[in-house]
């Protein structure tokens, strides 16, 4: 059988283990990328590691997510990074010049090879042909101190397009269709490659939206071939020279194949609260929107902002809806100046914001109360807008500019014969704002503002954990849920004492003060615990608080590795029906836990108020079951030497 694109990718780069689904392999790190949010613990990891400087072949360190400085703290984290870019061999992508996704798939992003980043929708640039994974800080921090990435072979899916997307129907209506059909978990332990004739029609900025949003699906990445489009896309980026060709083998084999016509699409929506409640655009129609929001690393690129300007051209955003933009770059932010785009989004009415990440994650533009928000970005989980009770809609463009314009949720094909969109064959190149690390590195003296605080270390796991039951939840919670994001808790993210004072706030506010009392504490929860984020703050921050062990049906793949990072044990539940025996407040204990970690064995719970005994299974590779026994991955790497 021959190789797919995926497949071709991982043989070039795999350092250890079999290409076997499930077994656990390890690759190569070709770049990483790292944002503020994530990237300040990132960088103290990195240090602690003890390395002089990135021994991955490029690293970007971007500033977009923190950016709206209401406290200092956001400003003292930008220094430190801007220091331990340049201390450390480290590309600097200054605030302002754009959301890390978008400028690393414009700049750096190229065809087979692969990129490691501290952000869960790190796998956009496999819109061109890159294997991109997400995952927490410290595998990034690890990368860069030259180690490989491990992770569990995943499978291999096609996705077949065919057809051609119809007027008014956009990327965006294809993942959503996909999420739609599948739902927030199918994706785990799958990279999602896509392939068929459809493809010739999608630039590789729409498919960039696609493979962003697989993250929502929970898949390891999505990847697409590198083809004629991104030799065009590469060509207008004046990066030729980065274009190689990657197709599948003609007889490449795949674990499964879904096939879309996307030819017979129709604009899709998601719901309040989940990017997997989908429905058509024409079925929610009248819906009165307060907000409406354009931008994120889903939807900002050149094409997106064009087409938003061309349907607002000459006309006015509706009197009760606040309208907002955020371009992806400072590229496409200069661009939209010097056709007149912008002016023409400014005439009707757009509040124009940074070209960062913004109310994507909460920073800033918070909805009003009870508010309705429509956004072109890729999560509506509750609250994540800043505001509790808002409910929050996920759309394309052409979607959000109609709603925006009538006041109400409206089908763009209401507007009738569509815009025409033409981006430009030359990209505008300027990377003033990406700033090289100097040669004389050793002078560079970190600045390490007095909101960065030490790295809270931990012992090894114990062989016996009792503590107290924390909190019961459902499916699917988020790490927005475990760790709130937004202008209220991100300047906290280099300060995990104070930080942790707000873990699960949003479902439990005495969750801080109950975990604390307690000393040591357990999580219960249902299927594909810790989806979304890569944030590592929803594993460290409960750790610190005393978190021993989660207890769930199932876990989403990047939140497992950060539990395992920071010595947290993350225990399946052989039957999922045994959830009813945990009661929030009751004495659990776990014995033999090493011995159980050591052999991939089960253990048993036992539950003091119920006296019941509930079995729970570690399944961990070989290297996590040592990482988790040594207490987390920065105590197994020191201790190896
Ligand atoms: C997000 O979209 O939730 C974020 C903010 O980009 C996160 C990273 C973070 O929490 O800093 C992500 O997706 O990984
Ligand atoms: Fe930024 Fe939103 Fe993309 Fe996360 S999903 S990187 S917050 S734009």
């Amino acid at each position: 059988m021959g190789k797919s694109v995926t497949e071709k990718i991982i043989a070039r780069h795999l350092v250890g283990g079999g290409a076997a689904p499930g077994g656990g392999i390890a690759l190569c790190i070709d770049q990483t990328l790292t944002q503020d949010a994530t990237g300040t613990l990132a960088f103290l990891q990195f240090e602690a590691l003890g390395r002089d400087r990135t021994h991955a072949g490029l690293s970007v360190s971007y500033v977009d997510h923190n950016t709206l400085q209401a406290v200092p703290e956001n400003a003292d984290d930008h220094r430190y990074l801007e220091t331990t870019a340049a201390r450390y061999g480290v590309y600097f992508s200054r605030p302002g010049n754009g959301i890390c996704h978008q400028v690393h798939l414009e700049r750096f992003a190229v065809p087979g090879a692969t990129l490691l980043g501290s952000d869960s929708h790190t796998p956009t640039s496999g819109g061109l042909g890159m294997l991109a994974i997400g995952a927490g800080g410290l595998d990034v921090a690890a990368a860069m101190a030259g180690e490989p990435f491990y992770l569990a072979m995943p499978e291999v899916v096609l996705v077949r397009l065919a057809g051609r997307l119809r007027p008014w129907v956009s990327a965006k209506d294809i993942i959503l269709e996909v999420l739609r059909r599948f739902g927030v978990g199918w994706g785990r332990g799958k990279i999602l490659e896509y392939g068929g004739q459809g493809l010739a029609w999608l630039s590789v900025p729409e498919r960039a939206t696609i493979a962003n949003m697989g993250t929502e699906l929970g898949a390891t990445s999505s990847v697409f071939p590198s083809d004629a489009r991104a030799r065009e896309f590469l060509s207008a980026q004046r990066r030729v020279r980065d274009w190689r060709p990657l197709l599948p083998e003609r007889d490449a084999g795949y674990a499964h194949v879904v096939d879309i016509d996307v030819g017979k699409l129709e604009p899709l929506i998601a719901l309040p609260h989940s990017p997997d409640n989908v429905r058509r655009v024409s079925e929610m129609k009248g819906i009165r929107v307060d907000q409406v929001c354009i931008g994120s690393c889903t939807n900002s690129s050149l094409r997106d902002m064009l087409e938003a300007a061309a349907m607002l051209k000459g006309r006015t955003i509706a009197p009760h809806v606040s309208f907002t933009v955020s371009p992806g770059s400072k590229q496409i932010f200069r661009m939209m100046a010097r056709c007149g785009a912008l002016d023409l989004m400014i005439a009707a009415g757009a509040r124009m914001l940074e070209n960062a990440c913004g109310p994507c994650i909460g920073m800033g533009q918070a909805p009003p109360s009870g508010g309705v928000s429509l956004r072109t970005f890729n999560r509506n989980f509750k609250g994540r807008s800043g505001t509790p009770d808002a409910e929050i809609y996920l759309a394309s463009t052409a979607a959000a500019v109609a709603s925006a314009l009538a006041g109400e949720i409206t089908d763009p094909r209401k507007l009738g014969a569509p815009v025409k969109v033409r981006v430009p064959e030359r990209y505008l190149i300027d990377d003033r704002m990406i700033v090289p690390p100097p040669k004389k590195r050793a002078a560079v003296r970190i600045v390490k503002g007095p909101n960065i605080k030490p790295l809270p270390r931990f012992g090894k796991l114990s062989d016996r954990i009792e503590g107290e039951l924390l909190l019961v939840c459902g499916d699917n919670v988020s790490t927005d849920d475990i760790m709130p994001a937004g202008a209220k808790f991100l300047p906290l993210r280099s300060n995990i004492p104070a930080l942790a004072e707000h873990v699960f706030e949003r479902i439990d506010p005495s969750f801080a003060r109950r975990a604390r009392e307690a000393g040591s504490g357990f999580i219960v929860a249902g299927d594909n615990y810790g989806q979304g984020s890569s944030r590592e703050h929803a594993a460290l921050a409960p750790r610190f608080l005393g978190v021993r062990a989660v207890i769930a049906r199932s876990f989403a793949r990047i939140h497992h590795a950060n539990l395992v990072n920071f010595g947290i044990a993350p225990l399946t539940l052989v039957s999922g029906d045994d959830l009813r025996h945990f009661l929030r407040g009751d004495l659990l204990r776990v014995e033999g836990l090493r011995a159980a970690v050591s052999s991939g064995g089960e253990v048993r719970i036992r539950t003091a108020r119920r006296r019941a005994e509930i079995r729970a299974r570690v399944s961990l590779n070989e290297r996590s079951r040592k990482i988790l026994l040594a207490g987390g991955l920065l105590n197994f790497i020191k201790e190896r030497g």
